[in-house]
């Protein structure tokens, strides 16, 4: 009988750490994955697996080795997807002590980990690393050779982690690779995250709920693709004969502006965009209100503002299609997702103020 596949995933509740597991579950593994304790409910994204039979979850934290050490060798992993991470770029200006330990120490964690338990000729390794490691760019397209300019505390962090991955495996002779994804959006994406804050944003405008949406710098330009489709990259990853650092990308640019003319599009509001920099604002065409302004609030004190991956080592040595998910069909399957969420939570709010109501009438009991 062949030897099981046993996933351990750090992460399991983001965006990428959920579709994963689904994936994975769908290719027959064991899936374990790692939480950590929070006052509040942040399991949504994996809600609709637990319970589930090949599904299991551990408390461990990538601040903590011992947690560590210990998950890894109760589980004993084939593969490790090392998807943790304090992954918001601005924020990364707020925390950046945070960010280092998770995003760089705790990828050495892992490595160690494995090797305190002796998995290092049986466990393979998948770092989650990103194009933000190409920074303030060298070169457009960006590939394997481009050289790395790192141009946020997040970033700087995140290349310690590619390097120390790139160490273990020529010292150790671990495999161990990084995959180096561009931006990867989906109707999961943190809320936060310039996409899924306009999605929902003209949902709710569309909607009459929300007046005016804020963003930073509109020119900004991002290779965006959709995550359900990069997880699958990285399982390649993992599957090719020799570990090997990939860049995973769509190969198309867009700007942020781009972005948000086709989801107010989508939404049902054309857009007319008129001024400049902090002046710059989206019209609605048709009432002549301004939907979208610029605030400094979202400007970064450095910010990567030239994003596009050249995807064709993936598709060569891994067989990926970087197009299955267009960026147009991107941007209309998370505004659909968005315009039903704003409705049912709009719905859910009424029925909530309704019961209340009858509460306090004394009509239910
Ligand atoms: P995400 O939605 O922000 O998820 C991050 C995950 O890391 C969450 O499960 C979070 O747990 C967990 N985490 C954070 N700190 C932790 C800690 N101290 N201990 C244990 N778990 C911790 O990120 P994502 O978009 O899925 O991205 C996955 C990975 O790919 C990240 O490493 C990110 O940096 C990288 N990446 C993302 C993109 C992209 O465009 N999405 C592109 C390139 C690289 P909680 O739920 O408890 O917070
Ligand atoms: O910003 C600009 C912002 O926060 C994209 C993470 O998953 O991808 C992600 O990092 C661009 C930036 O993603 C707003 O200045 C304008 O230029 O959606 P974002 P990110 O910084 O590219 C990489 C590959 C990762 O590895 C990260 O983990 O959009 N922008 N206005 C804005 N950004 C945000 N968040 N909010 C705004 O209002």
């Amino acid at each position: 009988m062949a030897n099981k596949n046993i996933a351990l995933i750090t992460g399991v509740t983001g965006q990428d750490g959920s579709y994963l597991s689904e994936f994975l579950l769908s290719k027959g593994y064991e899936v374990h994955g790692i939480i950590r304790r929070s006052s509040v409910d942040y399991r949504e994204r994996i809600a609709h697996l637990e319970g589930t039979p090949n599904f299991h979850l551990h408390y461990a934290d990538m601040g903590d080795s011992m947690s560590l050490v210990k998950v890894v060798g109760k589980v004993q992993p084939t593969e490790i997807y090392n998807l943790a991470a304090q992954s918001h770029v601005q924020v990364s200006f707020d925390s950046p002590e945070f960010t280092a330990d998770v995003d760089a120490t705790g990828v050495l964690r892992i490595l160690e980990a494995v090797r305190t338990n002796h998995l290092e000729k049986t466990c393979r390794i998948y770092q989650a690393s990103t194009s933000e490691l190409y920074g303030k760019v060298e070169e457009v397209p960006q590939n394997e050779n481009t050289p790395f300019h790192p141009y946020s505390p997040y970033a700087v962090a995140k290349l310690y982690g590619f390097w120390i991955i790139k160490e273990y495996r020529e010292a150790y002779n671990m495999f161990c690779c990084s995959g180096i994804l561009f931006n990867h959006e989906s109707e999961r994406r943190g809320e936060t995250f310039v996409t899924r804050k306009i999605t929902l944003a003209a949902a709710r405008i569309a909607q009459g709920k929300q007046d005016c949406l804020y963003l930073g710098n509109l020119d900004s330009l991002r290779d965006w693709g959709y995550a359900k489709d990069y997880v699958e990259c990285m399982w390649l990853i993992l599957q090719h004969d020799k570990p090997e650092d990939f860049v995973i990308a769509t190969g198309v640019q867009h700007t942020v502006r781009e972005f948000a003319t086709l989801a107010f599009h989508h939404a049902g509001i054309e857009l007319r965009w008129e001024g400049e920099g902090i002046n710059e604002k989206g019209i609605d065409v048709k009432t002549g209100r301004t939907v979208v302004a610029v605030s400094e609030d979202f400007y970064r004190p450095t910010d990567v503002v030239n994003l596009w991956g050249d995807p064709t080592k993936a598709k060569k040595e891994l067989g990926w299609n970087p197009q299955t998910t267009t960026f147009e069909q991107l941007v209309a399957l998370m505004v659909e997702h968005d315009m039903k969420k704003v409705a049912a939570d709009e719905a859910a709010s009424r029925v909530h103020t309704n019961l209340a109501e009858y509460l306090e009438k004394g009509l239910v009991k």
